[in-house]
């Protein structure tokens, strides 16, 4: 398996600009030459100014990632953030598609689809999210789901861009639930993804593609799910708010 883990702290709508400050100190000071896994934090826009001038201050591998974009370079989109004014603070990724915003604010795999070519047209790396909600999960349908987000999501993007993209499996049942998907049903689902990833693209790009799994992961549970063979990585919400937490699991996992 050649591909390096990338392990993220979603924070979501948490932490204001001296908290983000505080936590991004330690982290400088605790992952200091760490280079084994790719680490990435994803802060509310409000502290993407701050964190990238410390981090732009030392030698840390971390880098930084938004949470969202619009899909334009400018215009009339009020209250929206183009790819562009992510790429003026050094965001390298971009969490696209998270399940909270397709509840809470609709967003369609449509409209996901154009901001994932949006990132990547700013070369900025797009972290796709999928997963399948409960009802879903009981009636056996998870695979048409997954299915669906991949092929709508990835529509119209090459096969050279996929590289540039990270997926990330988040069973809607496991977020922020406290009840994490066992290894063997992340396993099983990562691998699904992998081999439509090759039925739409190739096997080779399926094989060099990067699957993270998020939901309710934790210092328990983090070093089982990445043995898994198909998981790449982790999307950390909850667990990523404290910083030692986070770097427990950053340091163990490799
Ligand atoms: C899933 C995850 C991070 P949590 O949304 O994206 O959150 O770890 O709190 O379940």
């Amino acid at each position: 398996n050649v591909r390096k883990k990338i392990i993220a702290g979603n924070w979501k709508m948490n932490k204001t600009v001296s908290e983000a400050k505080a936590f991004v100190h330690v982290l400088l000071k605790e992952l200091e030459e760490y280079s084994a896994a790719d680490v990435v934090i994803c802060p509310p826009f409000t502290a993407l100014q701050a964190i990238c001038d410390l981090l732009s201050q030392s030698s840390s591998h971390v880098r930084l990632g938004a949470q969202n974009l619009f899909p334009a370079s400018h215009g009339p989109y009020t209250g929206e953030i183009s790819p562009w004014m992510l790429r003026e603070f050094f965001c390298h990724y971009v969490i696209v598609g998270h399940s909270e915003r397709r509840i809470h604010l609709g967003e369609t795999d449509l409209f996901i689809n154009k901001k994932v070519k949006a990132a990547l047209s700013a070369s900025l790396h797009p972290i796709l999210c999928i997963g399948e909600n409960l009802e879903e999960r009981q009636q056996g349908l998870w695979k048409e789901k997954i299915s669906q987000q991949l092929q709508i999501g990835l529509k119209e993007v090459e096969e050279k861009q996929l590289a540039d993209c990270v997926i990330a499996y988040e069973p809607i049942w496991a977020i922020g639930t406290g009840k994490n998907a066992t290894p063997e049903q992340a396993q099983e689902v990562h691998l699904f993804i992998r081999e439509e990833i090759s039925r739409l693209f190739s096997l080779q790009s399926a094989q060099k593609l990067r699957i993270q799994y998020g939901g309710s992961v934790s210092p328990e549970n983090a070093q089982e799910l990445l043995l898994c063979p198909d998981i790449d990585g982790l999307l950390i919400g909850g667990a990523s708010l404290d910083v030692r937490t986070f770097c427990s699991i950053i340091l163990n996992s490799t």
